[in-house]
């Protein structure tokens, strides 16, 4: 697979959560060269651009539970239909972030293309917080629970079906920081886990291998990784505005992206939380462009 026609769709969000600069992941994303590394592997590359995304912040949003609602359900809605364009037009979208509150548009881009979509959530955190869980306000927590049907419904209606995916067929890789609420969730909906305890313990050839297999078992006909930056351990990506310790490595996380790669599953991928501000010399999305080339089958020899 090593001559796909990869469309890129830039989201230059932050309307998600309260540290601005990651509606910049987009430009570092591209600076860091996404488009020539996909290139030089094989691929035919176009990059669609970026959506366009409302830059009028309030300086007080009057929905505490719900943050930049409004904005978000607008992003969410552009982003959704360029996705399923770009599905139509028999291509592979790559999606920039942005917060991971564009996931919410993403997965109602692809959810309806497929009959049986299955989701690979990449990171520290679970995203299953809703309006009534939110300990923050922040929609970043919150697009895997709206993805699988829970929340707003402004949010959970984009494109006017319900659920974008099915829980069962959900699986979070690399989890250390999971809120009261969605523990509960996660029983209740039966998604699956792999914590960082799990990683530690099995190691990540056997993770991979179980979701890969999982994932079979469920008879997916689409695969969507969605990758927050954040997953992998501060150390390698600073540059994200909620990092948690004690995560995934750099090595653990180009096997996943190889392991991915020779599955040979996956149809669609975004690149998260990247926030060129916070970052150090350019390195989280030099990362996410190295981890992209390893998902796209870039080898070492
Ligand atoms: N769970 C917390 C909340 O809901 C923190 C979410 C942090 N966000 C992300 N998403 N970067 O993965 O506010
Ligand atoms: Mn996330
Ligand atoms: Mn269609
Ligand atoms: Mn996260």
């Amino acid at each position: 697979m090593n001559n796909l026609n990869v469309s890129i769709i830039g989201v230059p969000s932050d309307y998600g959560q309260t540290r601005r600069g990651v509606d910049m992941g987009p430009s570092a994303i591209r600076y860091a060269g996404v488009v020539q590394r996909l290139e030089a592997i094989g691929h035919t590359v176009q990059d669609l651009g970026d959506i366009h995304v409302s830059q009028d912040h309030k300086e007080n949003d009057a929905n505490e539970k719900l943050r930049n609602l409004e904005e978000i359900v607008d992003v969410s809605t552009t982003l959704a239909n360029r996705v399923h364009g770009v599905l139509e037009d028999k291509k592979f979208p790559l999606v920039l972030g942005g917060d991971h509150s564009i996931a919410i548009g993403t997965l109602a881009g692809l959810g309806d293309h497929y009959e049986n979509l299955g989701v690979i959530w990449y990171d520290a955190h679970a995203d299953l917080n809703t309006d009534e869980t939110t300990p923050s306000g922040n929609i970043h927590g919150m697009p895997l629970a709206v993805s699988v049907g829970l929340g707003h419904e402004r949010l959970i209606n984009i494109r006017n079906y319900v659920p974008k995916v099915k829980p069962e067929n959900v699986i979070i890789i690399g989890a250390r920081s999971v809120d009261p609420g969605e523990r509960e969730l996660i029983k209740e909906q039966g998604i699956k886990v792999y914590t960082m305890h799990e990683i530690d313990r099995l190691g990540m050839t056997h993770v991979m291998e179980d979701a890969i297999q999982y994932l079979k078992d469920r008879n997916v006909d689409g695969l969507h990784l969605s990758l927050d930056l954040d997953g992998l351990d501060p150390l390698y990506t600073p540059g994200v505005g909620t990092p948690v310790p004690g995560g995934i490595t750099y090595r653990e996380s180009h096997l996943a992206m190889e392991m991915l790669q020779e599955s040979g599953m996956v149809t669609s991928a975004e690149f998260v939380e990247v926030n060129p501000i916070l970052d150090e010399k350019n390195q989280t999305a030099n990362v996410a462009v190295e981890l992209i080339g390893s998902l796209f089958g870039e080898t070492l020899v």
